[in-house]
């Protein structure tokens, strides 16, 4: 881990008596542990009162702090202090990037590779880190705070969220140390694993049938596609915390490199899913698609606004040439 501005964080908190914290929109399960436990954590500190953006479906809800967090919509403002963790200013919904813009101060705890530091009075990235949680119990060391219950089960759902459950390759001996913290706790580990990773409702699992019945392959095999239309999404009854999960198997198709999963949110209104086993770097194909894109190098979305059908020649086009690049090279 890189040493971190935590004392800079921890004084800009200090003068704070409200705070704004949020992951991107549709955050996943790293942002919203981070976001709660840093919630708790600046509330053990001071008596500023602290939001946390958002609603958390079916598989977050039991988290400790879920059932206070505040819908998007809802977010006003003014704040002295707004926080986006684990994604960045460019990914906010438009209530919550409003409420951002006009803070008195702003921050980012993230370890995305492509978040930039600009645009932020402090910015705390650490592209090592294997979750933003693991990041906010180095805050939490360094401004003194013991972990509990309530933090460790937070906490956890970003480590195993984040790292498919210590199989991914940002897994480090780090990581386990700071699992080993957490299950000192004595959290359940195995129930969060299952809420978090495994389990799903039966949309869920129908969807992922359809989603793989009718996936095609590109490139020789190396590219594999999904798309969730909406009127598949409607017929089944699936929402947006249904589709999560799907393309991360899809990769590991023997011969394959990169899998994309589309999902239509409108007519004109595409978010791509995409993951890779290393060759290619799937932030910088996010990015291309659109500059708002990115991510990791194994892991990555964007947003295009374009349709269905011609979202997914572009981004067979670009991946057909990424592989044909790893090939080449
Ligand atoms: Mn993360």
């Amino acid at each position: 881990m890189v040493a971190l501005d935590s004392s800079g964080l921890g004084r800009l908190v200090e003068s704070a008596t409200r705070v704004l914290l949020t992951g991107p929109e549709d955050p996943d399960g790293d942002s919203f542990g981070a976001c709660l436990a840093l919630q708790r954590a600046i509330r053990s500190l001071t008596d500023a009162r602290v939001d946390v953006a958002g609603v958390a479906g079916f598989r977050y809800a039991w988290l400790p702090g879920a059932a206070e967090m505040v819908p998007d919509q809802a977010i006003a403002g003014p704040y002295d202090l707004a926080i986006v963790l684990d994604g960045d200013r460019h990914r906010l919904s438009p209530p919550v990037a409003r409420a951002f813009h006009r803070a008195a101060t702003t921050a980012i705890v993230d370890h995305h590779d492509t978040t930039s530091a600009q645009g932020y009075t402090l910015a705390l990235i650490d592209r090592e880190a294997e979750s933003t949680c693991g990041m906010v119990l180095g805050l939490m060391d360094a401004w003194g705070l013991p972990l509990d219950h309530a933090f460790a089960e937070q906490l956890y759902v970003g480590v195993i969220f984040d790292t498919g459950g210590f199989r991914y390759s940002n897994t480090s001996a780090a990581t386990h140390r700071v699992a080993a913290r957490l299950l000192d706790q004595g959290i359940d580990h195995s129930a969060i694993a299952i809420r978090v990773l495994m389990e799903q409702r039966r949309a869920g699992m129908l969807l992922r049938a359809r989603v793989l019945d009718t996936a095609t392959f590109h490139a020789d095999g190396a590219v594999v596609l999904g798309c969730v239309t909406q009127g598949v999404a409607r017929q089944l009854g699936a929402t947006r915390l249904d589709i999560e999960g799907i393309v991360d198997p899809m990769v590991y198709v023997q011969g394959c490199e990169v899998a994309v999963l589309l999902v239509e949110r409108g007519p004109a209104e595409i978010k791509l899913s995409l993951r890779s086993r290393g060759l290619v770097n799937v932030a910088e194909i996010a990015r291309a698609l659109n500059p708002s894109g990115g991510g990791h190098q194994k892991a990555a979305g964007v947003l295009v606004e374009a349709p269905l059908a011609e979202v997914r020649e572009r981004v067979i086009r670009e991946l057909e040439a990424a592989v044909e690049q790893t090939r080449a090279a």
